[in-house]
């Protein structure tokens, strides 16, 4: 769903993109991809650690395929607040859900008994890159211990036959009347691959909330 492009046009053209559409298909094996969101992703300095978590079980979505394009706008060494990535850890299916707010105490995941004697690996990246998770790999981000702001846009991408798994509160799925069960598709959701002969528009009022990140 559009979380940033529908306050922000200048963005669409990174959101919307067809060649990032089209690698997310083939990382996924699927046919066809849909917009689940975009987000800018700004540490600012002394930014803490980005709790080690599962994309995935923050939204009703199952274990369909899922996956994130993480693009930094600045070389992100360690200290700016790297990525890490727990290898293999997506062959784990969901595993207990992680309050990255700190509302609640987080799960430690990366002390789960599925994940024992895997160890995180950091991935140190160039302006431009662009590097991918699948939505059931456990990952995280270093604290930025730097003076500025670390900046990163992030886009992610969901099977085109993906249905909504639980009906608990999602603002831009229940805006669109999309029920327990039904395809996700939709003014906020648009198809991205194949691409569209006319290019999607953002909704009026973008959704800037995903829904409920710990149940
Ligand atoms: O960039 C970060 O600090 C965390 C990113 C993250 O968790 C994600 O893209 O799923």
């Amino acid at each position: 769903m559009y979380a940033t492009v529908g306050d922000e046009p200048a963005v669409a053209p990174l959101t919307l993109d067809p060649a990032l559409a089209g690698i997310a298909a083939q990382l996924m094996g699927v046919e066809g991809v849909t917009l689940w969101q975009d987000q800018a992703l700004y540490k600012e300095a002394g930014g803490r650690e980005t709790t080690p978590h599962q994309d995935q079980t923050f939204w009703p979505l199952g274990t369909q395929p899922l996956i994130s394009a993480w693009i930094p706008f600045q070389d992100v060494k360690l200290d700016d607040g790297a990525m890490a990535y727990v290898p293999g850890s997506h062959r784990h299916g969901r595993l207990k859900v992680v309050d990255i707010t700190h509302t609640t105490d987080p799960y430690d995941i990366l002390n789960d008994p599925a994940l024992a004697g895997i160890s995180r690996r950091y991935v140190e990246v160039e302006a431009g890159s662009v590097i991918w998770h699948g939505g059931l790999t456990v990952h995280m981000a270093a604290a930025n211990r730097t003076n500025r702001t670390r900046r990163v846009f992030t886009v992610v991408y969901l099977d085109a036959n993906a249905r909504r798994t639980q009906s608990w509160p999602v603002y831009p799925l229940d805006r669109e009347g999309i029920k327990k069960g039904e395809v996700i598709e939709g003014l906020g959701m648009p198809r991205l691959w194949p691409t569209p002969a006319v290019p999607p528009e953002p909704p009026a009022d973008p959704a800037n909330e995903t829904g409920p990140q710990h149940l």
